[in-house]
């Protein structure tokens, strides 16, 4: 386990798995926001940033080859060592806004051999796409806590699988052919989901003024918390640090 020396808290949350009991199902009631405000923040990473490491390609070098491959379980900007792929939510807000409708169907991409989204963001309940954009075989393998696992091959020539969990949490997904590719579903209760951008940036807008409890959440980082007070047509700024406990 190499990754484990560099820091015992990420060791920790690679170890514990899925971050399920944050995710159990509660009521939500989504309506007109009347009043809202924005939280907003950055999610920076504190200390000596690991490398990533090569991945030796193996299988379908053609395809996947192409360009060199590296680790990408832990991505920290170089300028403002933000970090990338944080999801954050509200784990206890019971009313707000509803899910807006996306232009094309939520879908996971396999393309290049790599999952795209890293981490995808999809309703409870709501049909979304595994799409192959390769001309090889790939498949999908889940690891989930609450949901029932999915373990599908998706050929070249089946370009769309329709998937659906039922139950919020974070589930794993992997390629059984190729064992670089990994990829997180986001199963979410209601809207107040975001990931961090490539600079650790992230927003929650249209959140009603009151207080939440912030779950921040990263596959190698682990899970922090923060409580947070949203007042009417304001915005409240949360930066938060990893490694957790400093
Ligand atoms: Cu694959």
């Amino acid at each position: 386990m190499p990754r484990c020396r560099w820091i015992a808290a990420a060791c920790l949350a690679s170890l514990a798995g899925l971050p399920s009991p944050a995710h159990s199902l509660q009521a939500y009631a989504p309506g007109e926001v009347a009043t809202a405000g924005t939280i907003r923040g950055t999610l920076t990473f504190r200390g000596e940033v690991p490398a990533a490491e090569r991945v030796e390609v193996t299988t379908d070098p053609e395809v996947c080859g192409v360009e060199p491959r590296f680790t990408s379980d832990l991505l920290v900007a170089d300028g403002n060592d933000g970090v990338q792929n944080v999801v954050i939510w509200l784990s206890d807000i019971q009313e707000g806004k509803g899910w807006e409708t996306p232009a094309e169907p939520r879908t996971l991409n396999q393309k290049g051999c790599t999952f795209t989204p890293h981490v995808l963001v999809v309703p409870a309940g709501e049909q979304f796409f595994a799409v192959n954009s390769d001309g090889v075989l790939h498949n999908i393998h889940t690891r989930s806590g609450e949901n029932r696992p999915v373990n599908k091959a998706q050929p070249g020539f089946l370009k769309r699988l329709p998937l659906k969990f039922r139950y919020p949490e974070i589930v794993r997904v992997e390629c059984d052919a190729h064992d670089w590719m990994m990829a997180w579903i986001v199963v979410a209760a209601h809207p107040y989901y975001t990931i961090t951008e490539s600079d650790g940036s992230f927003r929650l807008e249209n959140v009603p003024p009151g207080t939440y409890t912030m779950q921040v959440w990263h596959e190698r980082l682990g899970t922090l918390s923060r409580e947070v007070t949203v007042s009417a047509d304001a915005d409240v700024s949360v930066n938060v640090e990893y490694p957790a406990g400093q």
